[in-house]
């Protein structure tokens, strides 16, 4: 695949906090980091119910869904809700991934990974891993339309679908 070009394609992404996290600099700091790679973002903001984050990804159909939360819930918020999203046929492929300070054992905890990929995340950033590794995925990830559509819309060029790659990010 080529990287470049791929990196440059425009997506549209979703950014939300968990439903008991109050923070919100966090989100304010992602949806500026996405924008300057050129993305489109919608943020949900703080504190979203699990029902009403699943119902808006339903009706905006993002490329790529991203969750953070700070206050030391975030793996067990997190992990209800994308155990929840995944569930439905229709964002079961949507690439989504969490990060943040997810526990309240502080940064050099790294443990949440495996069981929130378990739950159906695609990839976990923690405290410790800084953004570099998400920012190579965001670049990387396809979008979640194109992976599910067989045919490419008449004069566009067909991109190669592949998966999103949690490798060294958990
Ligand atoms: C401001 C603040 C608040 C404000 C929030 C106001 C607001 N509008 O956001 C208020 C006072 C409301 C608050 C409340 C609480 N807070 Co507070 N808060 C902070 C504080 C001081 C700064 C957070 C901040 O804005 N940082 C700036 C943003 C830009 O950085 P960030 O949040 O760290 O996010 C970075 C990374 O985590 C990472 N990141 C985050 N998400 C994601 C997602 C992805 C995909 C990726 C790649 C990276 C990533 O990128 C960001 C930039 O580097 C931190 C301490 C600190 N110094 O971090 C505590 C802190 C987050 N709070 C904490 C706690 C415990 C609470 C309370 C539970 C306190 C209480 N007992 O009531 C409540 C929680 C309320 C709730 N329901 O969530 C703890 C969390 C502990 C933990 N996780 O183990 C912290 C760490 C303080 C501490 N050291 O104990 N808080």
């Amino acid at each position: 695949m080529n990287s470049t070009l791929v990196e440059r394609r425009r997506r549209h992404v979703v950014v939300s906090g968990v439903s008991s996290d109050a923070h919100t600099w966090n989100l304010v700091f992602l949806q500026l980091l996405l924008e300057e790679m050129g993305h489109q973002v919608t943020n949900l903001g703080s504190c979203v119910p699990d029902r009403l984050l699943i119902d808006e990804c339903r009706r905006l159909r993002p490329d790529l869904l991203v969750i953070s939360s700070v206050n030391g819930h975030g793996a067990l918020d997190g992990g209800r809700m994308i155990a929840l999203l995944r569930e439905l046929p229709e964002l079961r492929a949507l690439p989504a991934v969490i990060g943040g300070k997810l526990g309240v054992a502080g940064a050099e905890a790294g443990s949440f990974g495996p069981a929130l990929l378990a739950a159906g995340f695609d990839a976990v950033f923690e405290e410790a891993d800084g953004t570099e590794a998400f920012r190579r995925l965001v670049g990387e990830a396809p979008p979640a339309l194109e992976a599910v559509s067989p045919e490419p819309a008449p004069g566009t060029e067909a991109a190669p679908p592949a998966p999103v790659s949690p490798a060294g990010v958990s």
